[in-house]
């Protein structure tokens, strides 16, 4: 397929550039490198590459946001779409209704999800599903009597969505510097990174430390202030933070002494990207809100959802109307999507392939390339999502700077030789669909290993 697999261009690359330089503000980019170098248009998608307006397949290693899980060019998800189109296009879980569609996903995702989670509420994104955790939890204390417990505890370098109160419930500078910083009633502690912020403890001290972080944070606002603590298991877009072994565990402790909701965001690690079926299946975590989204319906869909432990339904469902719901809530088409995607999922036995088979191969070849290249301090990673940090000595564990420029070049450098992978802050990340083979991961490894050589020579290290 070397060729337009599809759909005949009915414009040139140059065109479809000026036209979308014309007339599109795009997310997370600065419009000067729009103007100058024009965007990059994908017109297609098959297996594990997307295929550009000149026809070029690239290795798409971040499946698309993390989220393409099963991989490009799935009929089958169209078909579900199709049909359910057909039979109803439309209609609303508002005012006493439901369709069947959103029916099943719900009784599929209460199959799926840990122990206790058997309730869920549907959104169109990951940025609403955050939007309605807030809601949730602060609605759970006020019908218990407790309407002052309303603060909620984030972590730097969180990512929980792009609207305005999920922008602050994440933990991007950039996103806070843009709104006027932080909004109230919303806090932060230190991401586990033990790599860049442990010191001289282990990653075991360090977890502690930095989950007692959470305790301390509690205990100076007051616990009857605090609604929730909110985590990724991993952190996703900071940078695939695995926290140490230690770290959850405690987080759930000081969660429980103090009477504080746990939310596990699950929008990246859900869906068998750690291989399991989420993150918290992982990391033993026991969450008591899950919102998810993306690999849900891998993307082929906007649709997500929250997911209710009962021990909060059950106060929920005493409370009279629960005032929330958007027009596409349990869209029946999305629903019908993810369904047929999480069959998908199931039938070709993805998560267990990541768990046994796809993940381990992955992290080891990362691994090796890590332990030999002079530009890389730490491969970090569970299932198939990763980063190699880049680093000025590995010895001292001192990092690159931004103005080395390292992982940004090392990306555009992968994407020349048809590899799609991230930088985030001084690392290198990758999260490719579930459904990658042996052969796309040397691949992708080799690839990366060419830019990493190309980024050192650069910076004058070999
Ligand atoms: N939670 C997590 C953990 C996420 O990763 C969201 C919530 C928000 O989902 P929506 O569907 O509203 O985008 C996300 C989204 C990146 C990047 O640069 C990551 C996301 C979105 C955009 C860019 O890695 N994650």
């Amino acid at each position: 397929m070397d060729t337009w697999p599809q759909n005949d261009p009915v414009r040139s690359t140059a065109a479809w550039q000026a036209a979308d330089q014309a007339h599109h503000l795009h997310s997370f980019t600065d419009p000067a490198v729009i103007r100058d170098k024009g965007s990059r248009i994908i017109t297609a998608g098959e297996g594990c590459h997307v295929i550009d307006s000149d026809g070029r397949h690239i290795l798409d290693g971040m499946a698309g946001l993390w989220c393409v899980n099963i991989g490009y060019g799935r009929v089958e998800l169209a078909d579900a779409a199709h049909a359910q189109m057909t039979a109803l296009p439309y209609y609303n879980n508002h005012f006493q209704s439901a369709t069947p569609a959103m029916i099943e996903l719900a009784e599929t995702l209460a199959e799926l999800t840990p122990h206790g989670i058997n309730h869920f509420t549907f959104a169109n994104s990951g940025s609403e599903a955050n939007e309605v955790i807030i809601r949730l939890a602060r609605y759970y204390w006020q019908l218990k009597g407790q309407a002052q417990k309303r603060k909620i505890i984030s972590r730097t370098l969180a990512y929980h969505g792009s609207t305005v109160a999920t922008s602050s419930l994440g933990g991007m500078p950039a996103m806070h510097a843009n709104d006027g910083g932080v909004m109230p009633e919303i806090t932060h502690i230190e991401h586990p990174h033990w790599y860049v912020n442990g010191a001289d403890l282990t990653p075991a001290q360090y977890g502690l430390k930095a989950a007692q972080a959470l305790e301390a944070r509690i205990l100076e606002l007051g616990s009857d202030t605090v609604a929730a603590f909110i985590g990724e298991p991993v952190q996703g877009a900071g940078g695939v933070i695995v926290p140490p072994d230690t770290y959850w565990p405690e987080i759930q402790r000081i969660c429980k002494k103090y009477d504080v909701l746990l939310i596990a965001d699950e929008v990246i690690c859900g869906f068998g990207r750690t291989g399991s079926w989420f993150g918290s299946n992982t990391f033993d975590i026991a969450p008591d809100l899950m919102p998810m989204a993306k690999g849900l319906s891998s993307g082929y869909i906007p649709v997500a959802a929250v997911g209710v432990h009962d021990r909060i339904f059950d106060v929920i469902e005493r409370g009279g109307l629960w005032p929330h719901g958007y027009t596409y809530s349990g869209h029946p088409v999305a629903c019908a999507v993810a369904l047929a995607n999480i069959a998908v999922i199931k039938r070709e036995g993805l998560v267990e392939r990541v768990r046994d088979d796809i993940g381990p191969y992955f992290q080891s070849r990362l691994e090796d390339l890590a332990q030999r290249h002079p530009l890389v301090g730490e491969r970090r990673g569970v299932g198939l999502m990763a980063a190699l940090q880049l680093v000025r000595n590995k010895d001292t564990r001192e990092i690159c700077t931004p103005q080395d420029n390292a992982a940004i070049f090392c990306r555009e450098v992968c994407y020349e030789n048809r590899l799609i992978a991230r930088a985030v802050g001084q690392s290198m990340v990758m999260s490719p669909p579930l459904t990658i083979s042996h052969a796309e991961v040397d691949e992708m490894v080799a690839i990366l290993a060419r830019a990493l050589d190309a980024t050192a020579r650069k910076l004058g290290y070999i």
